[in-house]
């Protein structure tokens, strides 16, 4: 007597392909898409999916997270200074305090919890899919993403010519690092300047990363070290509890500015 329920492989091919067109079907148009799956676009689309929005993270790796999985030199540890980590209490992450205000995690176990919470909190994922441009509406507002899948867009041009598809949504998100994808493509059609990330200062550049969190651009937010590139501000290595509360911040930002949208 087998240990498993039988079933086909027509069954299994099924089972994936359809529910990934329900589900991509269904966040064709989302509230809030967020660009870049790292630890500030994490917790935006955790805050924003508790508060029950439809939330749609893009991410072009196969895995979530970003830098939060090794952090620091690939040592597997992760700082966060004070109050930053009342997240990882709330997270339930163990951590312990290498000298007054500044805390250490486990990567893995920090990110693998900020991913779960993510998730059981209702975000939705397109993994192995690459922000490639913007949608443009009225006065140049953002209304959605132009994707492709990442390996399409990582084979050379000459064997790989794929149309992108488009997805809407009200509110877009800048979580993507250091790159600031989606800003870079605003700078390219002369919509905004970036400045370019500074050297690194810890002190200073976690409180401004959170305080420049914000609308950089009708329907688009900025967080994380995005927020840095765009700005100017320094860099700070590996340290997160900036990246967190950014995220948190961009959550806030972008609740308002739906609730704005509703009332117009
Ligand atoms: O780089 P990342 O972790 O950004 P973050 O949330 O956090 C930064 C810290 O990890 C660290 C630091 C401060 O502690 O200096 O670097 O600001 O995560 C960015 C995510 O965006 C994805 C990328 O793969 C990563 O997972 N990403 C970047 N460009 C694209 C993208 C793109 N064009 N399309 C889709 N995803």
């Amino acid at each position: 007597m087998p240990l498993f329920h039988p079933v086909t492989e027509s069954d299994v091919t099924r089972a994936i392909v359809g529910g990934f067109l329900r589900q991509f079907e269904q966040y064709v148009e989302s509230d809030v898409i967020i660009v870049g799956g790292g630890p500030s676009g994490l917790m935006a689309g955790k805050e924003l999916a508790k508060k029950g929005l439809k939330v749609l993270i893009v991410e072009r790796n196969n895995y979530l997270g970003g830098g939060f999985w090794i952090g620091g030199y690939l040592m597997n540890k992760v700082t966060l200074r004070a109050p930053s980590q009342e997240i990882l209490q709330e997270l339930g992450v163990p951590h312990e305090e290498a000298v007054a205000g500044l805390y250490t995690a486990d990567g893995p176990h920090a990110c693998s919890k900020l991913i779960a919470a993510a998730c059981d909190a209702g975000v939705k994922f397109a993994n192995m899919t690459i922000f490639d441009d913007i949608v443009l509406r009225e006065g140049n507002r953002i209304g959605g993403v132009v994707i492709n899948w990442t390996p399409i867009a990582a084979l050379p041009r000459e064997i790989t010519c794929v149309d992108p598809v488009a997805l809407e949504s009200r509110v877009i998100i800048d979580a993507t690092g250091h790159d600031a994808c989606v800003c870079k493509k605003l700078e390219e059609r002369g919509l905004i300047r970036t400045v370019g990330y500074g050297a690194m200062w810890v002190e200073r550049s976690e409180d401004l990363v959170v305080e420049h969190t914000g609308e950089v651009h009708p329907g688009l937010i900025v967080t994380g070290m995005a927020v840095s590139t765009v700005y100017g501000l320094p860099r700070m290595g590996p340290t997160f509890g900036g990246m967190l509360l950014s995220g948190k911040r961009a959550s806030e930002v972008a609740l308002s500015m739906l609730e704005q949208v509703a009332a117009s």
